[in-house]
């Protein structure tokens, strides 16, 4: 039998077999095509960016390790290597671009004189692939952060070159989003921070709050582009306090009406995000999710089919909130093929999102609704082990995309092609 006609066989037996439950496996491959995810295009390239072509990332509280060849050095690397990618992950995604990744033709231009034509290359190759870009202004890598401050800092010649780094990437946002026609989520994150114990835990505070209404006075249109803000719990080097933290930004948002942006890395180790997603989405409107994983500590790491990645899906499709949720990766691993990484995380979470959609979900809330919690266990578990791989590798052939244990082939001939050249 053909490789075709295995995978529609097996489908055919998992649909009966969710039908069961009185889950409907084509209705939930019908909302899984809508979910667009935003890939974080710093995976390609160790989070360097071009202002310093050949360089690693410095100064400014993120770290990563490893030296696995093929790392993309230029523009064109970096979208071709994205465009590999994207052709491994089924379904339509979006980009997810850092200011520092500006095209200035060997120029130096400073952050904050930024321009949409920085870009032109970006939104052109956006357009054509038909892929929506989401956008990050970068404070860090940068000597105006290397005393960890930024938005906070107490010098307000540095404050306010941030701040203009702050208005110049949302105009580069508003770009983008009028350009490909959906809205830009424009995301600031900063590593404001101590490394050790502070005595003033205020002032930082009051200072990025200002910073932030000045760089976020100008209101602009949310077709074209939606400000998020994202928090953080601790950074290398900042490792005492941090001016931006959750209850900050919570508070900001609710405030401001702003997006609110978490991060599964930015908590307590044992805190997870999925039980935050239902209460914020109470109070704001949109949600932004950096999907990471973190090994003992906010490391980063490439999104695995974790219990941890699993369970923030299901909140998101128990709740309805797909729609009002962005949901992107942000992870960066440079000791394993990079191409592979994006690929392996983009994957798993919409596995995990198709798991999630093919939850019995009238049966266990009927269950719960009846008191009857020794069921809901016993129907939790037994869940577990439904043909979910059937379902997954069905969806990736109507997509035209490669299904687990077909994709891997190309990522080896591409690294022999072209990453063995660089
Ligand atoms: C850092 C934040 C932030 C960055 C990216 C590169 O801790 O998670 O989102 O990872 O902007
Ligand atoms: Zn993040």
């Amino acid at each position: 039998m053909s490789a075709k006609k295995i995978t529609e066989q097996t489908y055919a037996f998992a649909k009966e077999k969710y039908a069961e439950y009185g889950v409907d496996t084509e209705k939930a491959l019908r909302q899984l095509r809508k979910i667009s995810i935003s890939i974080h295009c710093w995976q390609g390239d160790d989070v360097t960016g071009f202002e310093n072509m050949g360089g690693t990332l410095t100064d400014g509280g993120l770290q990563v390790t490893g030296n696995h060849p093929g790392k993309a050095r230029t523009p064109d690397e970096l979208r071709t290597d994205l465009e590999k990618a994207f052709s491994l992950i089924p379904g339509s995604h979006r980009l997810n671009l850092h200011a520092i990744y500006a095209e200035t033709d060997g120029k130096k231009v400073e952050r904050n004189k930024i321009v949409p034509e920085h870009f032109r290359n970006w939104a052109d190759w956006a357009k054509k692939n038909k892929i929506g870009v989401d956008f990050n202004p970068t404070f860090f890598a940068h000597k105006l952060a290397s005393d960890g401050f930024t938005l906070s800092n107490r010098d307000k010649a540095i404050r306010d070159f941030w701040i203009e780094h702050g208005i110049a990437c949302r105009e580069i946002g508003e770009y983008f989003g009028r350009r490909l026609g959906t809205a830009c989520v424009t995301n600031i994150w900063i590593p404001d921070g101590y490394k050790d114990t502070p005595y003033d835990r205020k002032a930082p505070r009051e200072r990025l709050k200002d910073s932030l209404d000045q760089i976020l006075k100008h209101k602009m249109n949310k077709k074209f582009i939606l400000d998020a803000v994202e928090s953080k719990l601790f950074g290398i080097g900042s490792e005492s306090y941090v001016a931006g933290s959750h209850e900050f930004y919570l508070g900001y948002a609710v405030k401001n009406n702003t997006l609110l942006c978490l991060d599964t890395g930015h908590f307590h180790p044992t805190e997870t995000i999925s039980d935050k997603i239902s209460s914020v989405l109470l109070f704001i409107d949109e949600l932004l999710l950096h999907v990471s994983r973190g090994v003992r500590w906010d490391s980063d790491h490439v999104v695995t089919y974790t219990d941890d990645l699993r369970t923030i899906a299901e909140e998101l499709v128990r709740g309805g909130f797909l729609e009002r949720t962005h949901i992107g990766l942000d992870y960066f691993d440079a000791s394993i093929n990079r191409i592979a990484a994006w690929v392996i995380g983009s994957r798993n979470l919409l596995k995990a999102l198709l798991g999630a959609l093919l939850e019995p979900g009238k049966i266990l809330s009927d269950l719960e609704n009846s008191g009857n919690l020794t069921a809901r266990l016993a129907m939790f578990e037994e869940i577990k082990t439904l043909p979910l791989g059937a379902v997954w590798n069905y969806y990736c052939q109507t997509q035209n995309c490669l299904s687990d244990g077909e994709w891997f082939k190309e990522i080896t001939s591409y690294e022999k092609k072209i990453f063995s050249k660089r």
